[in-house]
């Protein structure tokens, strides 16, 4: 069966900010309070999609959430007219707006863990739905999530797409972030290989949160009728998740037969890289680029986000291209170690940098804005159409946000009714743009 990968990238919503919400996430803390251009963010975004699908790559995208969320404010007490749930949630609760109105939702990586056809019991292409409920602004994610992807993927008699796991901490599931198949082709079985950063009743004793269970990762892989023996569950080393690797895809990323990874990924490096070599038996032979601790200190690794690249199967090249955001080139020693890569005889021939930097502040790089779907024909041919980027719609979303987004966001600009009503027109008017139906977003159901 022949199949390929597609990205589908979060498109970035009209709040996007700074909120320092994510523990653990060096970026967000960093650039806490710092002004955001929601403007400048989606076109950085659209323009990555447009590379990708002008070099002849299957781009798609998932729309924005509803921001600011005014169902978890009214959860929380607050009600009345929805300008003044606002309005008084910003005088007394001013850290809960801030989390009602992220636009975390752009981090695609972190919707849902995919398994492709060719690896599922019912030859289904399966989704599961990340419930991240580590963090209160992420947990709200996962039901628009669902009904996104069932956007998307609507037959269902070629996708599923699962409930989010249930919301308790024994089932912390931050979705593809800590998830990578590797396989000989596409559309063969390939091998799926879950990252987590703690079991469900270990006392987790590390400095940061590890935000993904063993348990959870277990869970989506039996509902997805994986192979057990395909499937390999590692250990994230607590070094990494202390130096703020938060995510697996901080410090790895695998396609086809290879996987790029730091040495510290790992927490038991060797029993790892065996077990992978196991689950691969009888169908590839894996293709492991160990960068050094000696050639790029994991910090580097972690500010730079040489591993949050893309790495992809490039038309018309023999090897892969690996899609790294400019702060890789920015930072010597991944600048250095690119270099060398591309001028040995490796997996990865080529590398080229983009400028993501509205989402790099918040930890966000190139490869979390981006969930990846392995399509063979027939499933590509069943994805909404809408959902698939073109060079029309590429204008289209351009034009509406340089209408919609602001150019400038600071943080005491959360509690602005005309914010809600300014996000709710730029939703409106998408949901015609990609057909989203009427009610789409809560705000439209009521
Ligand atoms: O979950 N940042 C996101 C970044 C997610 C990156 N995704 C992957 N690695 N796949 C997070 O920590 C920060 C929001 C703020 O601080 O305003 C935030 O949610």
């Amino acid at each position: 069966m022949t199949a390929r990968e597609a990205n589908f990238d979060g498109l970035i919503g009209p709040t996007h900010n700074y909120g320092g919400l994510s523990d653990g996430n060096l970026a967000s803390a960093r650039n806490e309070g710092l002004v955001s251009s929601p403007r400048e963010g989606v076109l950085e975004g659209l323009a990555k999609m447009k590379r990708l699908a002008d070099a002849g790559l299957v781009q798609g995208l998932l729309p924005p959430h509803e921001r600011p969320f005014l169902p978890l404010l009214r959860r929380a007490g607050f009600s009345g007219s929805d300008s003044h749930v606002i309005e008084t949630a910003w005088q007394q609760a001013p850290g809960l707006v801030r989390k009602a109105s992220s636009a975390s939702p752009m981090w695609a990586a972190n919707a849902a863990t995919v398994s492709p056809s060719a690896d599922t019991a019912d030859r289904r292409l399966h989704f599961t739905p990340a419930n991240l409920l580590t963090t209160l602004h992420r947990s709200i994610e996962g039901r628009q999530t669902q009904r996104a992807l069932s956007w998307a993927f609507a037959d269902s008699t070629r996708f599923a797409v699962h409930d989010p796991l249930p919301m308790q901490a024994d089932f912390a599931d931050e979705g593809a972030a800590n998830h990578v198949r590797l396989c000989a082709e596409q559309g063969g079985e390939g091998v799926e290989i879950f990252v987590y950063g703690r079991t469900a009743d270990e006392n987790w004793a590390g400095s940061f949160p590890a935000r993904q269970t063993l348990e959870a990762s277990q869970a989506v892989a039996r509902s997805h009728g994986l192979d057990p023996k395909r499937c390999v569950f590692l250990r994230q080393s607590q070094a990494a998740i202390d130096a703020g690797a938060f995510h697996n895809d901080v410090v790895c990323v695998g396609t086809r037969t290879t996987l790029f990874f730091h040495e510290l990924a790992f927490e038991n490096r060797q029993a790892a890289l065996d077990a992978i070599r196991r689950a691969a038996d009888g169908l590839f032979e894996p293709d492991f680029v160990e960068v050094a601790q000696c050639d790029v200190p994991i910090g580097d690794a972690i500010t730079s986000y040489l591993f949050n690249s893309q790495l992809l199967e490039w038309p018309g090249e023999r090897r892969l291209a690996l899609i790294a955001p400019k702060e890789t080139q920015e930072t010597q020693s991944t600048r250095d170690y690119c270099a060398d890569m591309v001028a040995g005889n490796g997996p990865i021939g080529r590398v080229e940098y983009v400028d993501v930097r509205q989402s790099m502040r918040n930890g966000g790089g190139p490869a979390c804005l981006r969930l990846r779907v392995t399509l063979t024909d027939e499933e590509f041919s069943a994805v909404t159409p809408t959902a698939l980027m073109t060079d029309a719609l590429y204008v289209e979303l351009t034009t509406w946000a340089h209408r919609h987004y602001r150019e400038r966001l600071a943080p005491g600009e959360l509690g602005d009714p005309a914010l809600l009503s300014e996000s709710r027109a730029a939703l409106d008017s998408l949901t015609e743009i990609l057909r989203l139906g009427s009610d789409f977003y809560p705000f439209q159901r009521v």
